[in-house]
């Protein structure tokens, strides 16, 4: 299992560690509107690198996304499928836990939103699980994935991403850490109960508001 592999790793160990230890709280509470910057974060320009390490080479022809759980019309599309899907481009900031944030990343592919009305939603589905090719999972309330610059992108400032940010497909949910933008998605899973993912059982918060702080559980 990639979670036995992958678990022991210097960074997810040091990871799992800044939790226990509270690191990078400020304490300070700051809003959207107040400024751009949520509290204990500084700007980046570059685009840094954060995963388990393993990075599941890119397959056009034998790529799936399923959408499976509390939904009308369950899919698996495939990479034509998935591309064929109305397409949006949104911009938006990055803001990670380990304390970098990079404004104004212009991404393209599929909104949330428009992947909700393809399969329709349940009235009881009220959590969404991530399941990646490199063994990740997180979770989000469907309110959190459904914002209006939710976006399962596959290219960022007109390029195709690349496989170590995630391509040929990754979630960004924005206005959460950096976490919960699963890369290399596999699967999404509607479902009516919560279900902690990789980082949210070792420290992480469950929700990961960066505007409060909310780096650990
Ligand atoms: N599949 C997968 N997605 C993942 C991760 C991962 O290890 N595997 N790491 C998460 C973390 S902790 C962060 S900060 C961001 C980093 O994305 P980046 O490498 O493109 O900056 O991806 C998130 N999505
Ligand atoms: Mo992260």
């Amino acid at each position: 299992m990639a979670d036995d592999v992958t678990s022991d790793s210097k960074l997810t160990r040091t990871k799992a560690r800044w939790a226990a230890e509270g690191r990078f709280i400020t304490g300070r509470a700051s809003h959207p509107e107040e400024s751009r910057l949520p509290p204990g974060q500084h700007l980046v320009k570059n685009w840094p690198v954060l995963d388990l390490g393993i990075e599941p080479p890119i397959n056009l022809a034998t790529w799936k996304l399923d959408v499976t759980g509390l939904v009308d019309k369950p899919l698996t599309l495939d990479w034509n499928a998935f591309m064929a899907l109305p397409q949006s481009e949104p911009v938006s900031d990055i803001h990670c836990v380990t304390t970098w944030s990079r404004y104004d990343n212009r991404w393209a592919g599929v909104s949330t939103q428009q992947l909700a009305a393809q399969v329709g939603l349940q009235p009881e589905a009220q959590f969404v699980h991530l399941f990646s090719n490199d063994g990740y999972t997180t979770n989000l309330p469907v309110a959190d994935f459904l914002v209006d610059d939710g976006v399962l992108a596959h290219s960022w400032e007109g390029a195709p991403l690349t496989v170590e940010h995630g391509g040929p497909m990754r979630l960004v949910v924005p206005h959460l850490y950096f976490w919960k933008s699963a890369k290399w998605l596999r699967r999404i899973e509607f479902a009516a109960t919560d279900q902690p993912g990789f980082w949210e059982t070792r420290g992480y918060h469950n929700h990961g508001d960066p505007w409060s702080e909310q780096r650990y559980s």
